[in-house]
């Protein structure tokens, strides 16, 4: 555990390349790779990949996908949670948390057997960590705050770094104050998919994230308290060649 923390966390002030060395003995590129933001709630572009095993990008209804950079053949990528303001409709607007300037957070996409290493900073007021639901990693890479990691305060940045074993729909949303948290709106898509492009092939590929918030009429911060029911709801549409769409629900 200790081992894991000092290689796990460093400090955000000092994002130079003089830090790599203090994240990992791997890590010989600059140190944290640039965290995106999304100012809309839009639907954005799939990003086509540009490296690696070819596949068909998916799309985010009303959501974005997170560019990510290679660093030897690591594939990086950088989360921050933080307070983000949602337009729900025109004029209503939530308050809510959520990850690189939305709720729910970016997609993070890849490919069975990548090595991915996922930078996660905190900008919220309280502890967080990330849990990468229904991937098979090390334990220690689980993101179960206080149980296979020290919680990342405020202000510090955590690094996770495993391989993915398996192709699927998956998703990541904090094992950290996790009622309050995912009340709050945290929670983002991790696409992984086959090595084999040939594997299920697809057309088209989406996913869209629901959830519901209970927010007071003339109000704009979910009640939390009361949220002890919520669900959230993932839909993977995958439209196969000459075939009718098929959707999956998660
Ligand atoms: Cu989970």
């Amino acid at each position: 555990m200790t081992t894991l923390s000092r290689r796990g966390f460093i400090g955000t002030s000092g994002l130079v390349v003089a830090a790599a060395g203090a994240v990992s003995g791997r890590t010989a590129f600059a140190a944290v790779p640039e965290a995106p933001t999304m100012a809309e709630a839009t639907t954005q572009a799939p990003l086509v990949p540009t490296t690696g095993p070819d596949y068909q990008p998916v799309a985010t209804l009303n959501g974005w996908t997170l560019p990510w950079r290679m660093n030897g053949d690591w594939k990086e990528f950088h989360l921050v949670a933080e307070p983000v303001v949602r337009e729900f409709a025109p004029g209503m607007k939530g308050y809510l948390w959520g990850y690189n300037g939305q709720s729910p957070g970016p997609t993070i996409e890849a490919v069975e057997g990548d090595k991915v290493r996922i930078y996660v900073t905190n900008r919220l007021p309280e502890s967080t960590a990330v849990h990468w639901h229904g991937q098979r990693l090390p334990n220690g890479m689980d993101g179960v705050g206080g149980l296979t990691q020290p919680h990342i305060p405020p202000g510090k940045t955590f690094v996770y770094e495993f391989q993915l074993r398996r192709s699927g729909t998956y998703m990541y949303h904090p094992h950290s104050d996790e009622m309050v948290q995912m009340a709050m709106g945290m929670m983002g898509f991790f696409v992984v998919h086959p090595r084999d492009p040939a594997f299920r092939r697809v057309d088209r590929d989406f996913v869209f994230l629901l959830n519901a918030f209970d927010i007071e009429p003339g109000s704009y911060v979910p009640r939390v308290a009361e949220m002890t029911e919520f669900n959230m709801w993932c839909w993977n549409s995958r439209v196969f060649p000459g075939i009718d769409p098929l959707v999956v629900g998660k």
